[in-house]
């Protein structure tokens, strides 16, 4: 039965941040969490108990998130599902991979999550350092996807500016980037995000997968074969054979998954309309949105948080 669990900590919430439309912002040990699911996910946080066959997916938002899911999903469930007769050919990725804490602690209601199937596959975008003390210490799998700040931050901009009503105009350009700048956007600062997993992913190699964007799209039937190794379930020599890697490969690319009736309408259970996750899934649209100073002040920003920890991107567009 489900419980009803409202957490006190408004204390710590003293500072909000409203810039950042269509989310309220609030800083939390560090980070910036959305005030409107603040109850979500600490009841996840205080309640969730992993297992260590758990497999959690984290990402920066627009990092790749809807690409990871679809991934994960088809490569964990390959005996069950064939991809002639698949769940992905009818539902969004993000129908099939929960959001751990704002899809299954609504309203911070804890519910029974025993009887799904094992292993359980579900997401998050929280820092390593806010994650559930549960899913550190149940030793289970994380699978980190990251992408290049430029690019992360224009898709963070345009897909935000979806989310506004018709009366409130676009946010510009200057004014989200000034507040990502700063460190402060959706779970960020985000070189913080990405340091906390990429830290664990050196500490822990057996339980931390880091993946970046942009070698995804290089070579994905090299990070498909990683990720099924990193999963316990390597591809058989039979399913090289029938060149299963590539298939999967092409099965969730972005054309195909695009072109899906299912991704072209309806919307995500917290009211993204599907057909938003899939803008131009490209490494390097950021030339096309930022000013010259921006992609400056951004490289030279990450430079300094990223360079020292051995930390970089290949973001140029190909
Ligand atoms: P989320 O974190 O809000 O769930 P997420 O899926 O990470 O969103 O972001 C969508 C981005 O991934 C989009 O990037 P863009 O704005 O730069 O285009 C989207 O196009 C891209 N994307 C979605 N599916 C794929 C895919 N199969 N392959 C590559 N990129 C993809």
């Amino acid at each position: 039965m489900a419980m009803s669990c409202v957490p006190e900590h408004n204390e710590t919430l003293s500072i909000v941040e409203k810039g950042w439309k269509p989310f309220e912002l609030s800083q939390y040990q560090g980070f910036w969490l959305p005030l409107k699911y603040f109850s979500e996910t600490m009841a996840c946080r205080e309640h969730f108990e992993s297992s260590k066959d758990d497999v959690i997916l984290i990402t920066t938002p627009k990092s790749g998130t809807t690409w990871l899911k679809a991934l994960s999903f088809t490569v964990l469930n390959r005996t069950r599902h064939d991809l002639n007769n698949h769940p992905l050919l009818t539902r969004n990725p993000h129908e099939l991979v929960p959001w751990l804490d704002l899809d299954l602690y609504v309203d911070g209601k804890i519910p029974d999550l025993t009887n799904l199937p094992s292993p359980r596959l579900f997401f998050m975008h929280l820092p390593y350092e806010l994650l559930p003390t549960s899913i550190i210490e149940s030793n289970c799998r994380i699978i980190y996807l990251c992408r290049n700040p430029k690019d992360t931050f224009v898709s963070l901009w345009l897909f935000l500016n979806k989310y506004l009503s018709e009366d409130e105009a676009p946010v510009p350009v200057e004014e989200a980037f000034e507040l990502f700048h700063r460190g402060i956007s959706l779970y960020g600062p985000f070189w913080e995000h990405l340091l906390g997993y990429w830290k664990a992913s050196l500490e822990r190699p057996e339980r931390v997968l880091f993946i970046k964007y942009e070698e995804l799209k290089e070579d994905p039937a090299f990070h498909l074969r990683r990720l099924a190794d990193f999963l316990g379930c390597p591809f058989s020599d039979e399913e090289e054979r029938e060149g299963l890697v590539e298939k999967i490969e092409r099965f969730c690319s972005f054309e195909s998954l695009k072109s899906l009736e299912v991704n072209k309408i309806g919307s995500t259970r917290l009211g993204g309309e599907n057909k938003n996750f899939f803008r131009r899934g490209v490494v390097g649209d950021w030339e096309n949105h930022l000013t010259e100073e921006m992609i400056e002040k951004l490289d030279k920003l990450t430079q300094q948080k990223l360079e020292g920890f051995g930390l970089t991107f290949k973001d140029a567009k190909k």
